[in-house]
């Protein structure tokens, strides 16, 4: 489906499969539960699913002879720690802006995690008093005029690569790669559970398994708590991706599944239900997950399967896209485990 896209190698290739024998045993044994690591997908600065997006966003910066990416995010963002990552990898600047998405006390919130690494890899930042939105903001656009007006060549990311031209083609790739790796296998992945809040990640998939009939398999879940806005964009994404890349066939209302319980109570706050999810994944798996995201599709993963959301013999893919390092910030949170 993307013959016809250049993709800059960012990522080590294929990401890895590995079955989550001792959870799926936990939950019942009836359905099999798998992960596939985007959260191990490159040694840039952790990784994570916005280097498999930039991966076909960055041929265009270097075409347009851009010198600065320019993108947005929360205090705690991965995805402007990996455009940090990228552009040096490019040699090229980052600028970025941080928003205060999340009201969270910890004293070292805006010190450690993600931020310590954009500011170790020399990104020029600013911190933002707005609040959480994922629309276009005018912070963003401010940084990128003030780059242009300082005589630089600024290229335009929006938040988590999403809304953007080319924003839903590294997940049409996921798809792609999963079908490469069940062909190898002979595994067969009946539904992916996908953390979802500024679309791109999802909407990729959604046009990706459109291919094969499997779009409605995507289960979404909602981490924003803002779920009309993702769900939206998801859409947008979607339906602009499969134009993009001619799948042949509109994506409807009704292909995004978009699960809304598990984001409460605000985004970037993990609930009680979140924290023993992200607990007992990591003492059963030995496999981290954040409170920002992939903790609230982990919740959203488990709660569905004990609730019987998925047939008896499943197979059940949660693509782990990565976010770890904001645990950092919530150090109190955790003090005890
Ligand atoms: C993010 C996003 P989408 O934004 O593509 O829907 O992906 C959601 C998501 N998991 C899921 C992790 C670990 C993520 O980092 N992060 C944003 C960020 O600024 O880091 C874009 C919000």
């Amino acid at each position: 489906m993307l013959e016809n896209f250049e993709r800059y190698p960012l990522t080590f290739g294929p990401t890895p499969i590995e079955k989550l024998g001792r959870l799926s045993e936990h939950l019942g044994g009836e359905v099999e539960i798998y992960a596939k690591r985007e959260d191990c997908n490159s040694g840039l600065a952790f990784g994570g699913n916005k280097i498999r997006k930039l991966e076909y966003i960055v041929p265009d910066a270097i075409a347009r002879h851009a010198d600065t990416l320019v993108t947005i995010g929360g205090v705690q963002s991965n995805h402007t720690r990996q455009v940090a990552a990228v552009a040096a990898k490019l040699g090229m600047k980052c600028r970025l802006v941080q928003e205060s998405w999340v009201p969270f006390p910890d004293a070292v919130y805006d010190r450690v995690g993600n931020i310590l690494m954009s500011r170790v890899m020399g990104a020029e930042m600013e911190l933002v008093d707005e609040g959480f939105d994922i629309g276009i903001r005018e912070s963003w656009e401010l940084a990128l005029a003030d780059v242009k007006a300082k005589g630089g060549r600024p290229y335009a990311i929006p938040a988590g690569a999403s809304v953007h031209a080319f924003g839903g083609l590294g997940y049409v790739g996921f798809a792609e790669e999963l079908r490469a790796q069940e062909a190898e296998t002979g595994l067969r992945f009946d539904y992916v559970v996908v953390c979802s809040v500024t679309g791109s990640t999802q909407a990729g998939m959604v046009v990706g398994f459109a291919k094969d009939g499997r779009a409605r398999n995507v289960v979404g879940i909602d981490a924003s708590a803002t779920p009309g806005q993702t769900r939206a964009q998801v859409l947008e994404i979607a339906r602009n991706t499969a134009e993009l890349v001619r799948l042949g066939r509109d994506i409807t209302a009704e292909d995004v599944v978009l699960e809304e319980d598990y984001a409460h109570p605000a985004y970037g706050i993990p609930s009680e239900a979140t924290n023993d999810a992200i607990r007992l994944c990591a003492r059963l798996e030995g496999m981290m997950t954040d409170p920002v995201y992939e903790g609230k599709s982990m919740q959203g993963l488990i709660d569905l399967v004990r609730k019987g959301r998925f047939p008896a013999g499943s197979k059940v893919l949660y693509a782990h896209l990565g976010g770890v390092p904001a645990i950092n910030a919530y150090s109190y949170l955790y003090r005890n485990g």
